[in-house]
C-alpha cells in the first residue's frame, strides 16, 4: 500500500462551487446524482482534474451538458476538463444494503445513514474528496422513508421527497443523509443573539425515552460554548440521530450529528452514572466541532489533532464545569496514561501530528485526540486564562471557513501573546512520552528544584529534543501548610533548576500539579511523603497521585520480591476513605487500582518481563488485604452512602453510589457474594444492578444473575452489550479466552455490529491477564475474529488490533504466540490496507 506524506501536500487543482446532490434511494440499487460547479485553482501548478470514487458504478458522465467518458480507475477517475469554470455532472449506483464497512452510505436496521469521515464520501461519488476543497451544498432525497434528513436547513419536502440546504462551505467528509421510519424528541433554542434553533434527537420507535438527557445536554452545551467562548449556533435546525452500527462514537457532520446509539441514548434502568456523563460528553465533543472542526476545519488530514486535540479540551473543560473538575483530570490523566502513554511506548508510537500515513483511519488515536487535548492544555497553562482565550478569539476571527494547519494555530498564539512557539511545535512533532526526573536541595533557606527531561526513541524518531515543560509546583512546609502556593515553572531544557527563597525549613514539593503535562514523573521519592502529600496537599490530583505512588510502590514489590501489602499504604488509604469531609467520589477513586496493563509497562520501563499473571495474582492479594483491613470501614460506607432520592444522574449521586459501590467491592470477598445478590434483587437502575452483578461473577456466585440479567434485558441490545463484556472482564485469566469463545456461539454475538463485536473481544483485550495468558488462547482467539471481521469491516478490525501493542513486552513463549497471530492475520489473502498496516506496524 501507498504511504501519504504531509511534506508533499499540494493544493487542489480545482476548486468546487455549489454542489447539488440527488439520492434516489434503494438497498441495493441508490442512484445519486451529482451537479458540481468546478474552477482552475489559480494556486496549484496542476490542470488534471481528478475526482476520488471507490466501489461506484458509473452510469453518465457530462460536462457543461456534454457527455463525457472519464478513464477509470480503482481510486477514482480522470477526464479532459477546460481550462476555465464548468459544470460536472454524473450519476452513480450504489448498493447500501451491501456495504458492511459502514463507510459512505449504508443501511442499519432498515435505515440509511452515512459516514464520510475521513474518506467515505468517495464511496457515494465522485468527488475531490479532501478536507481543504470546501462547498456549499443542496441535496435532495427521494425515497419512501418517513423522515428524510441532511446537512443545513429544511429547504422543502412533499410526497417522496425532501430538500436540504447547507449555507456553510464545507469538506464532504461533513456530508451526512439519514433516511427511516424514525421519531424525534424535539426541543427549541434560542442562541444568544435571538437565533430560533429546533432541535431533535431522532431515534428508532421504542426509543424515545431514551432522549431527554441527551437533549438536556445539548442544551447546556450550547449555552456553554456561547458563554465560555462566545461561539453560537449557526442554522435553524440541529438533528443529532441515533445509529445502532456505527464504527466511531459519533461524528459531527454539520447540522445533522449522527451517534453511535449507545453515545445518546440513556435511561436510568438501562444506562450507568459513567454512561451518562459519557453520553454528555460527547454529545458537547460533537457540538462543539460546529466551531471547532466544522466553521474552521482542517487542510488536510494530517491536520486531524487541530479539530480533535481542540474539541476534546473543550469538552473536558465543559464536563469539569457540569461536574467534578478535580474528578474529572484525574479520570482524563487515568485514560491517557492507560491507553495514549502506552500508544507512545510501543510500535504504534507517532506523533501528533503525524508526518506520513498509510490509512488514515488508523490514526484516529489516542494520540491525536487525547495527547492532542493535553497540548492546548499546556498552552493555556503557559499562558493563562486571559491570553488562552485572547488567542482562540483570535483563531475564530481569523480562520473562520478556513481548512487550517497546525501552523496556523500555533501562529494564532504566536501572534496573540508575543511569544515564540518554535519550541513548542516539538509537542506535535516528536512522538513519545518525556520522562522528567527530579532532585532536589536546601540549604540556606533556599530549596532548588533540578529537572531532567528526556524522551525514549520511537519508529522512525531515533533522537529527541528538548520540548517546553510547563510544571506546576507548590511548597509544603512539614506542618503540611502551603508555603508556596502553584507555581508554573517552564521547563526548556534538558536539565533545568528553579530555586525557591526565603523558606525556614526543607519543603515537600508537590509537582506536576493537575498534571499540568502530559510527561512521566519520576520521582524518587519514600512513602512517608506520599503519605503527607495524601494527607495534606492541597491539589485534588497530586493527593489523587500520592495514593497512586503509594500503590503503585506496594504492588510492585509484591510482584517483583513477594513482598506482603505495604501497611502503610494500607493506613493512609484507610485514613482517607474514613474521612467524610472528603468528596465521596475523590475517596471512590483513591479506592481504584492502577490498571495491570500500567504495571506492566512499568515492569518492562524497569528493564524486566513483566508476567501478567504474577499481576493478577498480586492485585488480587492486595484487594484481598485491603478488604481484611478496611472490612468495617466499608460496611459503614455502604450504608452511608445508599442514595434514597429518586434516581438521577448528576455528578452528586453518581459519587455517593460509586463510593457505595467500591465498598460493595471491598464487602464482596468477605462475605461470599451476600450483599451483592441484595442488591442486584433490588436495584432499581442499570448502575447498581451491573455494580452488583460484576461483583458476584467475581465471588464465583454469578451464574442465576447472569442468565437473569439476560432474560430482564434481552430486548435491548445496549444492555446486552454490557451483559457480554461483564463476564469477561470478571473473568479468571484461565477463563478468559474460553469465556470469550463460549460468548462468541452466543446467538446474540454478530460480528456485524461494531459495538457487540467490542463489547466481546474488546473486553478480552482489556483483560490483560486472561488476553496475555501464557497459553496463547486469547491471542489466537483474537486473530480468527479479526481474520473474520476484516473483509466485513476493515476499519474496527484495525483498530482492534491495537490490542496486540504491547506483545513485545512479554517472554519469548507469549511473544511467539502473539507473533504467530499476527503473522497470520498478515497472510490472510486480501486483506485490508487499514488491517495491514496496523498489523505491520505491530510487527516491527
Ligand atoms: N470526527 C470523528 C468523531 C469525533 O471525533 O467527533
Ligand atoms: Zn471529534
Amino acid at each position: 500500500p501507498q504511504t501519504i506524506y504531509l511534506a508533499d501536500y499540494t493544493p487542489p487543482a480545482f476548486l468546487v462551487g455549489p454542489v447539488t446532490l440527488t439520492f434516489r434511494l434503494d438497498p441495493e440499487k441508490t442512484r445519486v446524482i451529482s451537479k458540481i460547479e468546478f474552477r482552475p485553482n489559480p494556486a496549484s501548478q496542476s490542470d488534471t482534474f481528478f475526482l476520488h470514487g471507490e466501489n461506484l458504478t458509473l452510469i453518465r458522465a457530462a460536462i457543461d451538458g456534454q457527455e463525457v467518458t472519464p478513464e477509470l480507475s480503482a481510486q477514482g477517475l480522470t477526464c479532459a476538463v477546460p481550462d476555465r469554470p464548468f459544470t460536472w455532472e454524473a450519476e452513480v449506483e450504489i448498493a447500501p444494503a451491501a456495504n458492511t464497512a459502514l463507510e459512505g452510505l449504508y443501511m442499519s436496521n432498515g435505515m440509511y445513514c452515512t459516514q464520510c469521515e475521513a474518506e467515505g464520501f468517495r464511496k457515494i461519488t465522485y468527488y475531490p474528496d479532501r478536507p481543504d476543497v470546501m462547498a456549499p451544498f443542496t441535496v435532495r432525497i427521494e425515497g419512501r422513508e418517513k423522515i428524510m434528513l441532511s446537512n443545513g436547513n429544511p429547504a422543502g419536502r412533499g410526497d417522496g421527497w425532501a430538500e436540504w440546504h447547507d449555507p456553510w462551505p464545507k469538506p464532504a467528509y461533513l456530508f451526512a443523509l439519514v433516511a427511516g421510519d424514525l421519531v424525534n424528541h424535539p426541543d427549541r433554542f434560542t442562541t444568544k443573539s435571538g437565533r430560533e434553533v429546533e432541535l431533535n434527537i431522532w431515534v428508532r420507535p421504542g426509543d424515545e425515552d431514551k432522549c431527554a438527557f441527551g437533549m438536556e445536554a445539548l442544551k447546556k452545551s450550547m449555552t456553554w460554548d456561547e458563554e465560555t467562548y462566545g461561539r453560537e449556533y449557526d442554522l435553524d435546525v440541529f438533528n443529532i440521530v441515533a445509529v445502532d452500527d456505527f464504527n466511531m462514537g459519533a461524528m459531527e457532520n454539520k447540522g445533522l450529528n449522527i451517534f453511535n446509539s449507545s453515545c445518546v441514548l440513556a435511561s436510568p434502568e438501562t444506562s450507568t452514572d459513567a454512561n451518562f456523563e459519557r453520553i454528555e460528553a460527547i454529545i458537547a465533543h460533537e457540538y462543539f466541532h460546529n466551531w471547532t472542526g466544522n466553521r474552521i476545519t482542517c487542510r488536510d488530514w494530517f491536520q486531524l489533532c487541530l479539530k480533535e486535540g481542540l474539541t476534546v479540551f473543550r469538552d473536558a473543560q465543559f464536563t469539569a464545569d457540569m461536574r467534578s473538575a478535580p474528578v474529572k483530570r484525574i479520570e482524563d490523566a487515568i485514560m491517557l496514561r492507560g491507553r495514549q502513554f502506552r500508544e507512545d511506548n510501543g510500535p504504534l508510537a507517532h506523533p501528533v501530528r503525524p508526518d506520513s500515513f498509510v490509512e488514515i483511519n488508523n490514526f484516529y488515536t489516542a494520540t491525536v485526540y487525547e495527547k492532542g487535548a493535553e497540548l492546548i492544555g499546556m498552552l493555556k497553562t503557559l499562558f493563562g486564562h486571559d491570553e488562552y482565550y485572547k488567542a482562540l478569539d483570535l483563531y475564530f476571527q481569523r480562520h473562520d471557513g478556513d481548512a487550517a494547519t497546525i501552523e496556523d494555530w500555533l501562529k494564532v498564539f504566536e501572534d496573540a501573546t508575543g511569544r515564540d512557539l518554535t519550541q513548542f511545535k516539538r509537542w506535535y512533532e516528536q512522538a513519545g512520552t518525556p520522562r522528567l526526573s527530579i532532585s532536589d536541595d536546601f540549604s540556606n533557606g533556599t530549596y532548588t528544584l533540578t529537572f531532567k527531561q528526556e524522551t525514549p526513541p520511537t519508529p522512525g524518531q531515533p533522537q529527541k529534543d528538548p520540548r517546553v515543560i510547563p510544571i506546576a509546583v507548590g511548597l509544603l512546609n512539614p506542618n503540611g501548610d502551603e508555603v508556596v502556593p502553584t507555581t508554573v515553572l517552564e521547563m526548556t531544557q534538558a536539565e533545568q533548576s528553579f530555586a525557591f527563597d526565603g523558606l525556614a525549613s526543607r519543603p515537600t514539593p508537590s509537582i506536576l500539579r493537575d498534571f499540568s503535562a502530559p510527561v512521566i514523573l519520576e520521582h524518587k521519592t519514600d512513602n512517608a511523603t506520599r503519605a503527607f502529600l495524601l494527607a495534606n496537599d492541597t491539589d485534588p490530583f497530586n493527593r489523587w497521585q500520592a495514593g497512586r505512588d503509594l500503590v503503585l510502590d506496594t504492588l510492585l514489590r509484591m510482584i517483583r520480591q513477594g513482598d506482603a501489602p505495604d501497611s502503610a499504604y494500607l493506613d493512609a488509604l484507610h485514613r482517607l476513605i474514613r474521612d467524610d469531609t472528603q468528596d465521596p467520589a475523590f475517596r471512590a477513586l483513591a479506592l481504584g487500582l492502577p490498571p495491570q496493563d500500567e504495571l506492566a509497562q512499568l515492569i518492562h520501563d524497569a528493564g524486566a518481563v513483566p508476567d501478567p499473571q504474577a499481576i493478577w495474582e498480586a492485585t488480587e492479594t492486595l484487594k484481598q488485604a485491603r478488604a481484611e483491613a478496611f472490612q468495617d470501614t466499608a460496611t459503614r460506607l455502604y450504608a452511608q452512602y445508599q442514595v434514597t432520592d429518586p434516581y438521577r444522574p448528576s455528578a452528586e449521586q453518581a459519587a455517593a453510589r460509586r463510593l457505595a459501590n467500591a465498598a460493595l467491592g471491598i464487602i464482596n470477598r468477605l462475605d461470599g457474594g451476600a450483599l451483592a445478590q441484595r442488591q442486584f434483587d433490588g436495584a432499581d437502575n442499570m448502575t447498581q444492578q451491573l455494580a452488583a452483578l460484576s461483583a458476584l461473577i467475581s465471588a464465583g456466585k454469578g451464574d442465576a444473575a447472569v442468565a437473569r440479567f439476560y432474560d430482564q434485558w434481552k430486548h435491548d441490545r445496549l444492555v446486552i452489550d454490557k451483559w457480554f463484556a461483564i463476564q469477561i472482564q470478571n473473568a479468571a485469566p484461565q477463563d478468559a479466552a474460553p469465556r470469550t469463545k463460549d460468548l462468541t456461539q452466543h446467538p446474540d454475538f454478530t460480528i456485524r455490529n461494531p459495538n457487540r463485536f467490542r463489547s466481546v473481544l474488546g473486553a478480552l483485550a482489556g483483560n490483560s491477564a486472561g488476553f496475555h495468558h501464557a497459553s496463547g488462547a486469547g491471542y489466537a482467539l483474537l486473530a480468527d475474529q479479526l481474520v473474520a471481521l476484516d473483509p466485513v469491516n476493515p476499519q474496527t478490525t484495525a483498530r482492534m488490533c491495537t490490542a496486540f501493542e504491547t506483545w513485545a513486552r512479554y517472554d519469548a513463549t507469549r511473544q511467539a504466540h502473539a507473533r504467530a497471530a499476527l503473522e497470520r492475520i498478515l497472510a490472510t489473502p486480501d486483506l485490508s490496507r487499514d488491517t495491514t498496516e496496523m498489523v505491520t506496524r505491530i510487527l516491527g
